[in-house]
């Protein structure tokens, strides 16, 4: 079956459900396709037990339509998973755009035919559709990482991915023995909910992370009166920010202009206020950083008993921020508890996955269940998944064999009208990825109108374009402590392989904003236009 549509919008998850309106409203035919089965997105896949989003709701939730904001109520200043999912859904509903998704459908393969000027999309349903500009909302973080451990496959107990958690979650973990392997963010999470119903848990934890306070609870009703009385102005300010937020609370003293005493009673504050990452006003500067990540780590210790185990738990290889920092109010403590035991991987590594459970240098330790929490091919692995041709036939695989290439985040040389939002060189997961759904797909639909406007069918950044953004993705990564010096999947060091760049422009929201628009309003001199 064939068709032809203006906008196709692959993924429905916070920037495919936007997408898809957007073109609604400016009068473009749409298509929709997404692999599950809902939309939600990242919010569908990662429905493991404890998961929840660390950035405040009211941050993380879309603006444009003031009746959304008012309309919906979030029970948690953190929601949980369900409650996002739940949001995501509502928020489709009222847009009137589920009826233009194809659900539980793979795109496999893109295509750019130059002499209609149209992309060929392929679908796993047999499908093919061409379109005009083709919006790829595949989000950073979907492609979830292969183990790079033997064995896998052999082990003849329950195997989970904390990436694609049963939505039917009838996982039943009571009274067995579980292995979680990963302490990022998601196993740090889901940690604490194994170990109320399994009777061993073992965290096979290869790197340790930071973990501070989160900021859940009930939802402050003064805070949701001031959103609810001017959404619009909460949306302008969010994009006049550095992280596409406005954090609840600030540091507004220098680190540089205090004494030690002073320091140290700011960073007591800033604890209790739940703000350490922002402690101080120069908390980029990494004499400052390194005092935030000392003080992080001395509360890390006072929280686990066992001397040996607060030691492993706290991270000393890299600076906080470095990589993503985790949140939990009860992760540590629940090393506290006698059934619950840390192996600590760079002294005791995983020799391989056996069919009774893991083997590792020091010991057989047979299990029932093993959960994954080892995270994903961030940034690129999504775009991979797909079998994208440009200009030429050439495969983005070609095109970005040594790292991503790209301009502002969202466009490729060689890919006329192929958007990425959230993709890499964007301040994607490093900033408010709600306010980024939002600021990309405006962009991108600013740009479709201009183009229709100018007469213009096509475009695609120049190459020197391109060249100039990878070096002011680096300038501003080379201010950040720890981006440049740490193994992260920031820039791809998860990925036995991978080329190692760092994938996250950050120089703040509001940088990244104004740079879009002053393309737009200058004509596009980033850009090759064509036709
Ligand atoms: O994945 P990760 P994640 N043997 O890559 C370990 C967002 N998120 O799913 O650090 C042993 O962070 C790996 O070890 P190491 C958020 O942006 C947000 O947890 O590479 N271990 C690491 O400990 C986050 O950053 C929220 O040495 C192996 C872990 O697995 C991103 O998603 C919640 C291994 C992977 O951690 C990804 O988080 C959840 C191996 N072979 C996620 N391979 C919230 O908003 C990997 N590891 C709260």
């Amino acid at each position: 079956m064939t068709s032809q549509v203006d906008v196709v919008v692959v993924g429905a998850g916070f920037a495919g459900i936007y997408a898809l309106w957007q073109a609604r409203q400016r009068g473009l035919s749409v298509r929709g396709f997404e692999r599950g089965s809902d939309v939600g997105g990242t919010w569908y896949w990662n429905a493991y037990p404890g998961a929840r989003c660390d950035v405040e709701s009211y941050n993380y939730a879309y603006f444009f339509d003031n009746d959304i904001v008012r309309q919906w109520n979030w029970s948690d200043a953190c929601a949980g998973q369900a409650e996002i999912q739940r949001y995501l859904r509502f928020v489709a509903e009222r847009c009137e755009v589920v009826k233009d998704i194809t659900f539980n459908t793979r795109v496999q393969a893109a295509s750019f035919d130059e002499a209609k000027g149209m992309w060929v999309v392929e679908t796993s349903n047999g499908e093919t559709v061409s379109c005009r500009y083709l919006v790829l909302a595949i989000g950073a973080l979907s492609d979830p990482k292969t183990p790079d451990i033997e064995g896998v496959a052999d082990f003849a107990g329950e195997a989970y991915f904390t990436s694609s958690w049963p939505r039917d979650r009838k996982v039943g973990l009571r009274g067995k023995r579980v292995g979680v392997i990963g302490t990022g963010s998601s196993g740090v999470q889901v940690i604490p909910e194994v170990a109320k119903v399994a009777s061993e848990v073992h965290v096979f934890q290869r790197t340790a992370n930071y973990v501070t306070p989160t900021r859940g609870g009930p939802m402050d009703p003064r805070l949701v009166a001031g959103l609810r009385e001017d959404p619009q102005a909460v949306r302008q300010a969010f994009r006049e920010s550095y992280g596409g937020h406005v954090p609840l609370g600030m540091g507004t003293e220098r680190y540089t202009e205090l004494d030690e005493a002073g320091r140290q009673r700011v960073l007591q504050e800033a604890w209790e206020g739940n703000y350490i990452a922002l402690a101080f006003r120069d908390a980029y500067l990494p004499e400052a950083n390194a005092a935030i990540s000392e003080f992080i780590r001395q509360r890390m210790r006072e929280q686990v008993n066992d001397p040996w185990t607060a030691d492993h738990l706290v991270p000393w290889d890299h600076p906080y921020g470095g990589k993503r920092p985790c949140q939990s109010d009860v992760y540590l403590q629940t090393f506290n508890q006698p059934h619950v035991r840390l192996i600590a991987l760079p002294e005791t590594p995983i020799e391989r996955v056996t069919p009774e459970g893991i083997k590792t240098s020091a010991a057989m330790i047979p299990l029932d269940v093993i959960i994954y929490a080892t995270g994903f091919d961030a940034i690129s692995g999504p775009v991979f998944a797909i079998d994208i041709k440009g200009i030429k036939g050439r495969s983005m695989r070609e095109t970005w064999a040594d790292g991503p290439l790209n301009y502002l985040g969202t466009m490729v040389h060689g890919f006329p009208n192929l958007f990425l939002p959230s993709s890499a060189m964007s301040p994607s997961v490093l900033s408010n990825m709600a306010t980024l759904a939002e600021q990309q797909v405006d962009f991108i639909f600013d740009t479709i109108e201009w183009l229709d406007e100018h007469g213009r069918p096509q475009l695609h950044p120049r190459a020197d374009a391109q060249v100039f953004w990878r070096e002011e993705t680096l300038r501003y990564a080379q201010r950040r402590p720890g981006a440049l010096t740490t193994k992260s999947w920031y820039s791809g060091a998860n990925i036995p392989g991978k080329p190692r760049m760092f994938m996250v422009y950050c120089g703040g929201f509001k940088r990244y904003n104004e740079t879009c628009y002053r393309e737009l309003a200058e004509g596009f001199p980033g850009y090759e236009l064509m036709g």
